[in-house]
């Protein structure tokens, strides 16, 4: 079938909750992806930051098929000969007491929100119901009804009240605002991104997460590190958060904790926390399944092995700064921003115009795939284990798109 017989079903069949760039994928390697037409593209979105490693790498996949032939789901009512090597190696690595394993990234953010309302009540003596979290405008965590019920964007929340209780924003990057909201001794916990991934690549100021730990810490407040699309290397460092040499109470995985390979994500925090929870007090049907545990093993191997936060924190320098150049002299693109391989340019026209959305399909004539996200911010994503030579092809690419456009 044809991309366009292909794209058609989708249509006719599947819901409309998606506006996809027209492309119909069928193969994946590395930085690359070929569509149903056998054309070659350099992946520019990563999957939204979960194919860090690349396109089925053969490490992860090898684990993949290792184990699905010995054992995929036991489910959490018996025990795996897995999961105790996975939570060893997990937390050895990110040195934390536990972990505990969930699937999606929404759910570990549900899941880190449920620890940090137990640990009010138990521990800070938070009245029953009274516990608040706090979060950040511009936030973006997923799309279950506790998610959406911390969001400001319409698109997301609107028509699907009634919302959660208990959650309020403020501002990103204001840090008299959260010593605010902290005083209150009914917050248990403040839950952030270290960069603003779907706001369009927020990075906030210098020493934002050093005083977001420090008040935390000063008014008994979690702080609550949504690491599931600036984690697993994207930024530079093994997490973002590494870049201010902070440590979150909870630190939220997911995306790239399986190479993209299916969902895997994680909630790491110490005892004092995670002992909160009590057997049945909180699950999944896959959570931790041995398939699940061998494939993030060896997606951190291929990290930490191939050494993805340094090439990041290179390449995503070299990026950075080619293209600002190049921005500096065109009046088509207003700002270059990001970290490591999380990086963003805002285009210079109205976030209703469909300005980024066509320099999107001029990308992808041309070979790279991009999208934009809030209208006029393209997001550049690539996979970390891109080379030199692919990144100046790749801005090569971006800069001829934008200079005949
Ligand atoms: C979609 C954006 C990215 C996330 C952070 C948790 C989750 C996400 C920081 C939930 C998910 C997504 C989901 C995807 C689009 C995507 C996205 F465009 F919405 F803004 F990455 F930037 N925390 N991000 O970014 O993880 O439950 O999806 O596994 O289509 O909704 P999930």
């Amino acid at each position: 079938m044809t991309s366009n017989e292909l794209i058609d079903l989708e249509l006719k069949f599947g819901a409309h909750n998606y506006h996809p760039l027209p492309v119909v994928l069928e193969r994946g390697e590395g930085v690359y992806v070929w569509d149903v037409e056998g054309k070659r593209y350099f992946d520019f979105l990563s999957a939204y930051s979960a194919v860090n490693q690349g396109h089925c790498h053969p490490h992860i996949i090898s684990a993949l098929e290792k184990q699905s032939k010995m054992l995929t789901l036991t489910s959490r009512a018996f025990h795996n000969n897995v999961l105790g090597q996975y939570e060893e190696f997990i937390t050895k690595l990110f040195k934390y007491d536990k972990v505990l394993p969930m699937n999606t990234g929404v759910e570990g953010g549900e899941t880190a929100n449920k620890l940090a309302r137990k640990w009010g009540y138990l521990k800070k003596n938070i009245p029953e119901d009274k516990a608040r979290i706090i979060f950040a405008k511009g936030n973006f965590w997923g799309r279950t009804l506790a998610a959406i019920s911390s969001s400001d964007d319409p698109t997301s929340y609107k028509g699907f009240g009634p919302y959660m209780p208990g959650y309020s924003l403020i501002p990103y990057n204001d840090i008299p605002s959260l010593e605010n909201e902290l005083k209150d001794p009914n917050v248990c916990a403040f839950m952030v991104e270290p960069i603003q991934g779907e706001a369009g690549v927020v990075v906030p100021d210098n020493q934002y997460l050093s005083e977001v730990r420090r008040l935390c810490t000063k008014y008994n407040v979690l702080f609550i590190a949504d690491e599931v699309q600036t984690g697993i290397a994207r930024t530079g460092k093994m997490l973002a958060c590494d870049h201010e040499n902070v440590r979150p109470d909870i630190l939220i995985l997911g995306k790239a904790l399986s190479g993209g390979v299916f969902p895997v994500s994680a909630v790491l925090c110490d005892d004092e926390i995670m002992m909160c929870i009590k057997p049945g007090e909180h699950g999944s049907t896959f959570g931790g399944n041995p398939l699940a545990c061998k494939v993030a093993i060896a997606a951190l191997e291929v990290v930490i092995k191939e050494n993805l936060s340094d090439n990041a924190h290179k390449l995503g320098k070299l990026f950075r700064a080619k293209l600002s150049s190049f921005a500096a002299n065109n009046s088509l693109i207003s700002e270059i921003r990001g970290k490591g391989l999380l990086n963003a340019m805002v285009i210079n026209d109205s976030p209703e115009s469909s300005t980024a959305w066509d320099i999107c399909i001029k990308l992808r004539d041309n070979g790279l795939l991009a999208k934009p996200t809030h209208g006029n911010i393209i997001r550049f994503a690539p996979p970390l284990i891109i080379n030199d030579s692919q990144i100046e092809e790749c801005c090569d690419i971006i800069k001829t798109t934008i200079a005949n456009f």
